[in-house]
């Protein structure tokens, strides 16, 4: 392929842009509350070459970092490249050399061995450092300056697992970062690797376990005494890839599980319970423990939500007739049996938001997206082909709902939440906005919010610079990280810069 293919996944919003560029000082529309002064980091797919073969999907797309940076009231754009093996090895090639998602035997023969990950799923900063994850590899460590790549990150040699996801979760009281890695042993394995750093980041613990099956592990969840892990019935299968075929198969029929464990147990305690077959959910917005009870919150759906999954496991549905709500799972630790109650306590919708201090908390409220009822079809684009349109703030404890619903023409991306200094202010929301300007004209704003008020709409809004005729590609995950973190980053990440 000389070019990009003209299907949904390389046009309108999924449009390839490929350029790194940076400004400073755009413009602000109103007032940024002097409050927020730090860097909103965002992770973008944008494959910088034309696929191997006829088509591709959003997911291959090279990660690109980007960074909203907020100083006194001023904004400073920057976006980049992440310089991991595949890139480097393209960019020398000036084409693609790996083939389709998550499978290494459609890849260039010379290439057969070599890195994969595109790093391009979420952002995460702990004990100092900012790292791009994708859940097929190790982790990237970036240079949160200047956005350039230091390299593959191990904890310095010590992690075994092959894997790191991009769903660490971070504990607010011992800054501790939980995370795990699945297929940790390679291709298919069942093997979960499950790890712990420490407030330095240090690896102190890492452990595997068997999955029932291979399924993705997307995501899990941490509570002050639980490591949680759902796994849902998208399985990997050795023999369908070696025949070149898709890495995920969406199996309706089969059984989904909860893995629990004390979090710094071990995994033989792990805790089966069974849930229903064919559901799926990519993102947990929190979970926490109140004696034996412990509650889990999913963005749950009744299939895969995407097409690409769902089709090559023979599950036939319209994007839009996907059902679903967000799900309270509660599980009772005092009872031996494997099952565990259900109820709705919000719509459906995806891409969470929790403030920090939240995790694994009981939490009042917590954000995401969603469709607006009103107005029409959302936009084309985004990972699953349909971009949302509203975004809500639920308090799952008695289901109250706010929505700031959108005009079919915008679509809204994953926010970060930025804490306030006041006991009684639930802080800001930031969020980048796409607009639709023209057939295939797509402009951005990054938008303030008040996270207690998302009805209200911003605050302030910085358009991104124009003339700029291309859309930015959608955004998976982003990352909040304050001036003050910022300013602790690792001294010696500038020295490292040889390092791979
Ligand atoms: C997701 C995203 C990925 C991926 C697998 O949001 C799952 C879910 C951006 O990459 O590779
Ligand atoms: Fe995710």
């Amino acid at each position: 392929m000389s070019r990009f293919p003209p299907t949904i996944h390389f046009t309108g919003l999924n449009t390839p842009v490929g350029i790194e560029w940076a400004a400073r000082n755009l413009e602000v529309v109103g007032t940024i509350p002097k409050e927020i002064e730090g860097a909103f980091f965002r992770a973008v797919p944008d494959p910088a070459h034309p696929p191997k073969y006829d088509d591709d999907i959003v997911l291959s797309g090279d990660g690109m970092i980007a960074k909203c940076e907020i100083v006194g009231g001023a904004v400073d754009y920057a976006i980049r490249y992440v310089g991991t093996e595949r890139y480097k090895l393209e960019k020398d090639a000036r084409r693609a050399l790996f083939g389709r998602y998550r499978n290494p035997y459609t890849d260039d023969p010379e290439v057969i061995g070599k890195g994969r990950t595109v790093a391009n799923t979420t952002p995460v900063w702990h004990a100092g450092r900012l790292f791009m994850t994708k859940e097929d590899g190790l982790a990237y460590e970036i240079d949160p300056k200047t956005l350039e790549t230091l390299g593959r990150w191990d904890f310095y040699g010590s992690l075994k697992s092959q894997t790191f996801t991009a769903h660490p979760r971070i504990d607010p009281d011992t800054g501790e970062m939980f995370f795990f890695g699945y297929e940790a042993g390679g291709l298919c394995s069942t093997k979960v690797a499950y790890g712990i750093a420490d407030k330095d980041g240090r690896l102190i613990s890492e452990q595997w376990f068997d999955q029932p099956y291979c399924s993705t592990i997307h995501d899990f969840a941490l509570t002050k005494e639980y490591a949680i892990f759902p796994i849902f019935p998208t399985t990997a299968d050795l023999d369908r890839l070696k025949a070149g075929g898709a890495h995920w198969a969406h199996q309706q029929d089969l059984d989904s599980w909860v893995g629990i464990m004390p979090r710094y147990g071990k995994v033989e305690d792990m805790r089966w319970f069974r849930g229903r077959a064919g559901i799926s959910a990519f993102h947990l917005v929190n979970a926490f423990d109140n004696g034996d009870l412990v509650h889990l919150d999913v963005c749950l759906s009744d299939t895969n939500a995407f097409a690409f999954m769902r089709e090559a496991g023979g599950v036939q549905r319209d994007q839009r007739n996907i059902g679903g709500g967000l799900t309270r799972w509660t599980f009772d630790m005092s009872k031996a049996d494997d099952t565990f109650e259900e109820r709705v306590v919000g719509p459906p919708g995806d891409m969470p938001c929790l403030r920090d201090v939240d995790q694994g908390r009981p939490y009042r409220a917590a954000w995401y997206l969603s469709m607006n009822p009103q107005g029409g079809p959302s936009l084309a684009g985004g990972p699953v082909g349909a971009a949302f349109n509203a975004l809500l703030r639920l308090e799952p404890g008695n289901g109250r709902i706010d929505m700031l619903g959108l005009d079919p023409s915008l679509a809204v991306n994953e926010p970060v939440h930025v804490p306030s200094h006041r006991d009684d202010h639930e802080g800001w929301l930031l969020t980048m906005v796409d607009r639709q300007i023209g057939e295939s004209a797509f402009h951005s704003e990054l938008w303030i919010i008040e996270a207690g008020d998302v009805a209200a709409g911003p605050i302030a809004r910085v358009p991104m610079p124009m003339p700029m005729p291309m859309p930015m590609r959608a955004q998976v995950h982003g990352a909040w990280v304050s001036a003050q973190d910022l300013k602790r980053a690792r001294a010696e990440v500038t020295t490292r810069l040889a390092r791979n």
